[in-house]
């Protein structure tokens, strides 16, 4: 790859014929990849990874390498819409830019000047960019005193159990895991979602480590892996408890380390002793030999000082007891000092190893000076029932205005049906920032086409990584499709708002991101930079927790009035309480979609084939279904029509409806959120997709 070395993107640079542009895969991966881009004639023709960058390794997965199919797609939004059908019918007119503008202005004006909490932003991480994140658009808002969103529909009740143990979204550095002795990969389906994680862990196997996989589902990656443990959903807090039940009992605690190291041992190990293995095993639904032997495992590495590590995924935290269950697995690497190795301990999130300037970014400083310096606080995850509310006095206003940018609510939000309901209101006002029509932007009254990744500037950070990666456009903005920070500066511009801030360009913005923290030249020069950060953090100790130590228990719980050490609950809906609804589904990523993004890529689509449910062959036969029937799942909530596959991913009493489709590609227009529930967890507000007792039938084809 030196025609890359050789021709990168210098500012000011004529451009040649062709050359080559660094850029950041902006999608929600913990990996956060470097790409190039080659450009030739103004048209990105190739992207691949950048080979540079030690953790892209110049590798790509299936879904980023068809970017350009994405980026070009026929159906790109490349104009600005207005609605003329009815909401939800994505019948639109063209309308131009100044004119959807101006009318999208008047009508927040006119709105803010009763209340503005009557005015919502929606957003997630479509981009996991810092600047088209949130960069201007939370400038906006704050200066609006719009309601705020909370945004918890991914990782808030792991990253509310992590903070409360290990005291933030920190843990090992990935690379390290190539050298672990065992590893536990707990939650997660890293070859779909964690492929460069991945990477690390076929190295370490290859050098003789053991892989264990801790899934309800038969997945790519536990089949990969020496051992598979396939508990019950939402039980790994349990398991947890009785891994430390036998380290106790064997005497495989590092007592020097937990001594100096944790908070409220004495309190866990008695907890620990109340979970033998056949208990364990009972809740979760897995053999008891298989817990005391993975808790051998454990033992032998550290009978030899071998350093055990745990990949903890976000996958074991969306159910009621998710925080709770992400604390538990937190303790253990503590309990038998894996952490004073660097290929020991645990990694669930590194986003909070970097110094972010949010203030200088963000400006919740702007809040001061608007009309409603304390604005509410909506939970994204119960967007359907939050929708539907009329004003009162707990509640505050109804929602009257929606500005959806980076995020497909109608598809990926929990109970669809009140979501669709909720935006479906002919008095609610919506505005969707996309890149193409998706569920949400059916309902839009004006859909603003978005730029892609490859034609506008960026900064990340990453969460399963401690790099901080530039992404510079490769290409002009196709269409008239504008980047998200435009979009907020133009309206700011027409409400008046004349804090300086809202003139800094792009550029600016990536620079203010990490001010002087991170050098910014070369990141200009070479598109990445790494973190000088620990290579064993927690060796000896120091958790950025306020007792600087591992809370085994937490005092900061215990004042909430919450249990301060980890508890072991039941899902909401735990099977076996609701005769008429016998199955747990859960409905985990698909390995060539991203989320919802990537559905409308024809060859990602015919990859994943159709909406699928998988069930075990036992509860299949026992409602008379043979693979490839077509099944209704349903629950009080809604029902989802889709295929059933026996193809022996699904454990007995669960099935697995991989997700996320866009409802219009469903066979019934609907997808698996027609299902799940809007119950939160126990910590973080989180949503529960994956707490969902349906019951399957057979329907005629
Ligand atoms: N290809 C692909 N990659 C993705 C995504 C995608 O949609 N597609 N999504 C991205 C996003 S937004 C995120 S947040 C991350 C998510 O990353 P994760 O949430 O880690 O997603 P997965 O890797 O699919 O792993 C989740 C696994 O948890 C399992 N699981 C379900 N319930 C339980 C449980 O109660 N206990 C345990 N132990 N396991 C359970 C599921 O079967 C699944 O295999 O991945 C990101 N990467
Ligand atoms: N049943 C079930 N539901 C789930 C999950 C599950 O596992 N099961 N997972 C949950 C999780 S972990 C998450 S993170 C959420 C994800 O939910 P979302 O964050 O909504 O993610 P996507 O569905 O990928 O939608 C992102 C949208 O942003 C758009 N986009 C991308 N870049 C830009 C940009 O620069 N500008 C603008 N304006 N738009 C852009 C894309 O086109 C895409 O339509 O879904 C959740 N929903
Ligand atoms: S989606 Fe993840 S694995 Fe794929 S290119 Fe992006 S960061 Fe890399
Ligand atoms: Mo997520």
């Amino acid at each position: 790859m030196s025609a890359i070395a050789a021709s990168p993107a210098i500012p000011g640079a004529e451009p040649t014929a062709e050359h080559v542009v660094y850029g950041a895969c902006p999608h929600d991966c913990p990996d956060t990849c470097a790409f190039v881009t080659t450009v030739r004639d103004g048209r990105a023709v190739r992207l691949q990874g950048n080979p540079d960058h030690a953790q892209t390794g110049g590798v790509l997965c299936t879904k980023v390498s068809r970017y350009l199919e994405r980026v070009y797609h026929p159906e790109r939004l490349l104009q600005p819409l207005r609605r003329v059908g009815p909401k939800g019918s994505g019948r639109f007119e063209p309308v131009t830019w100044e004119a959807a503008l101006d009318d999208i202005a008047a009508r927040l004006r006119a709105l803010a000047a009763r209340d503005p909490q009557a005015i919502l932003p929606y957003s997630y991480a479509g981009t996991m960019g810092l600047v088209q994140g949130e960069g201007m658009a939370a400038r906006f808002f704050h200066q609006l005193g719009a309601s705020l969103l909370d945004r918890t529909i991914c990782a808030s009740a792991g990253a509310a159990g992590l903070e409360a143990t290990l005291g933030g979204k920190v843990g090992m550095r990935v690379e390290h895991f190539a050298e672990s002795r065992l590893i536990l990969i707990w939650g997660s389906n890293s070859v779909g979602s964690n492929l460069h994680f991945w990477r690390y862990a076929q190295q370490a196997k290859r050098a003789g480590a053991r892989l264990v996989c801790i899934d309800p589902r038969r997945t790519e990656t536990a089949e990969k892996c020496h051992e598979h443990l396939a508990l019950r959903p939402g039980t790994d807090a349990a398991l947890a408890y009785a891994l430390m039940q036998q380290c106790i009992v064997h005497d495989w605690v590092d007592h020097d380390y937990v001594q100096r190291h944790t908070l409220g041992w004495e309190a866990l190990r008695a907890r620990a002793l109340e979970w033998p293995p056949q208990r364990a095993a009972a809740v979760c639904g897995v053999p008891v030999e298989q817990i005391v032997a993975l808790a051998r495992d454990i033992g032998t590495c550290v009978q030899r000082r071998e350093p055990v590590a745990i990949r903890l995924n976000y996958g074991m935290q969306r159910v009621r007891g998710g925080g709770n269950a992400v604390r538990a697995v937190a303790c253990l690497p503590a309990v038998i000092g894996a952490w004073r190795h660097r290929a020991g301990g645990l990694l669930l999130s590194s986003s909070g190893s970097y110094p972010v300037r949010r203030e200088a970014l963000f400006r919740p400083d702007l809040l001061q000076r608007s009309p409603c310096p304390q604005p509410r606080v909506i939970n994204m995850s119960t967007i359907g029932d939050d929708l539907l509310r009329p004003a009162s006095p707990d509640f505050g206003p109804a929602i009257e205005a929606l500005i959806v940018y980076n995020s497909n609510p109608v598809a990926v939000a929990p109970e669809s049906a009140k979501v669709v309901r909720g935006f479906a209101r002919e008095d609610l006002f919506t505005v969707v920032l996309e890149q193409f029509c998706t569920d949400t932007a059916d309902y839009a009254d004006y859909v603003l086409p978005a730029t892609t990744q490859l034609e506008h500037w960026d900064i990340h950070l990453s969460y399963g990584h401690t790099d901080v990666l530039l992404n510079r456009p490769a290409i002009a903005p196709l269409g008239q499709a504008r980047p998200n920070t435009w979009v907020f500066r133009e309206l700011a511009r027409r409400l008046g708002f004349d804090d300086p801030c809202f003139a800094d360009d792009d550029e600016a913005l990536c620079r203010q991101a990490f001010g002087e923290a991170v050098d910014f030249d070369l990141l200009l020069a070479r598109g990445h930079v790494t973190l000088a950060l620990p290579e064993a953090p927690f060796a000896e100790g120091g958790f950025p927790t306020p007792s600087g130590k591992c809370e085994l228990a937490s005092p900061r719980l215990a004042a909430q009035g919450l249990d301060p050490l980890p508890a072991v609950l039941p899902n909401h809906e735990a099977p076996g309480t609701d005769p008429r609804h016998p199955l747990a589904m859960i409905s985990p990523p698909a390995r060539h979609f991203l989320n919802s993004t990537f559905v409308n890529v024809v060859s990602l689509r015919d990859a994943e084939g159709e909406p699928l449910l998988e069930m075990h062959p036992e509860d299949a036969a026992a409602r008379g279904i043979a693979d490839g029937d077509w099944v209704e799942v349903f629950n009080d909530r809604g029902r989802h029509r889709t295929r059933a596959r026996l193809n022996g991913r699904a454990r007995r009493g669960v099935v697995v409806g991989l997700g996320i489709w866009w409802r219009k590609m469903g066979a019934d227009g609907t997808n698996v959120n027609e299902l799940t529930s809007q119950a939160l967890t126990d910590l973080g507000r989180a949503p529960t997709f994956y707490d969902c007792l349906v019951q399957v039938r057979r329907v005629p084809a």
